[in-house]
């Protein structure tokens, strides 16, 4: 059970943010309420939602996710692999030294972004990605071994990143594209294929018995439904235009 989730309100930088997409301009003002919307989701699950101040020095920090790892043992503070990236963690790390006494850190030359990292239970499922090195996972590992606590490697090559393309829905349940859905990895787990080619779907978010998921993908959301999901919708239009998902946008715990 989650009782609080940490966001970052989004800069007007934001505009500048690192992007593949090549779904147009962010409209700040938009984002801005897409923002508030997400936090009322987060506090209809019954979570407290504490708001970091926006900072303008780094475009993408509204995606606090990337920067830290949080375990009911522990917070570990990511490495981002993006340089424009490194020093989102100062801010999210000390907000986090009021709630943990255990705070460990990824060292160069590991590049760890949390987006990489999904979590089941007490194993974490670490994707190999352009933002993630093996150094960064294996150092990951080590710190989950200290605490009781495992963790394995995932290839990612399609998406930004691994919970891009596949998402925890249920304990035993995942959420995943064509790229995850026949991984042996996944092997254990009933994989949900996202329907219709609902890609963009895939990055759900399953917090207090409900699961949150982005608007606009009617066949991943009746899937959701037929398995028995309390499925809220919230549209982030604006963020998936600098490659990011629902669940970058916030760090549950
Ligand atoms: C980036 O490229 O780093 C940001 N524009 C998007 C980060 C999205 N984060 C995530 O999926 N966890």
């Amino acid at each position: 059970m989650f009782t609080k989730a940490i966001v970052r309100t989004p800069g007007r930088s934001m505009v500048f943010g690192l992007t593949n997409a090549n779904l147009g301009t962010v409209d700040y003002e938009k984002a801005l309420l897409q923002h508030r919307q997400y936090i009322a989701a987060l506090k209809s699950c019954e979570l407290e939602v504490l708001v970091l101040e926006a900072d303008e020095t780094y475009p993408d920090s509204t995606f606090v996710e990337d920067v830290a790892l949080l375990t009911t043992r522990c917070a570990i503070i990511t490495r981002p692999a993006a340089p424009s990236r490194r020093g989102e963690t100062s801010r999210v790390q000390s907000l986090l030294e009021r709630f943990y006494t255990c705070i460990e850190k990824i060292t160069s030359p590991g590049t760890l972004d949390g987006g990489d990292v999904m979590q089941v239970c007490e194993h974490f499922y670490i994707g190999i990605s352009a933002r993630t090195n093996l150094a960064g996972a294996n150092q990951l590992i080590t710190i989950l071994g200290r605490y009781g606590m495992t963790g394995s490697t995932v290839p990612v090559t399609e998406c930004l990143h691994l919970k891009t393309g596949v998402t925890c829905v249920s304990e035993k349940t995942l959420l995943a594209t064509d790229e995850y859905a026949l991984r042996p990895e996944f092997a254990a787990f009933k994989v949900l294929p996202v329907a219709g080619g609902e890609n963009g779907a895939a990055n759900c978010i399953r917090i207090n018995g409900k699961v949150l998921m982005p608007a606009g993908f009617p066949q991943v959301r009746q899937q959701l439904i037929d398995e028995g999901a309390q499925v809220i919708e919230i549209d982030i239009s604006e963020y998936a235009k600098l490659d990011g998902g629902l669940t970058c946008l916030s760090l549950r715990f």
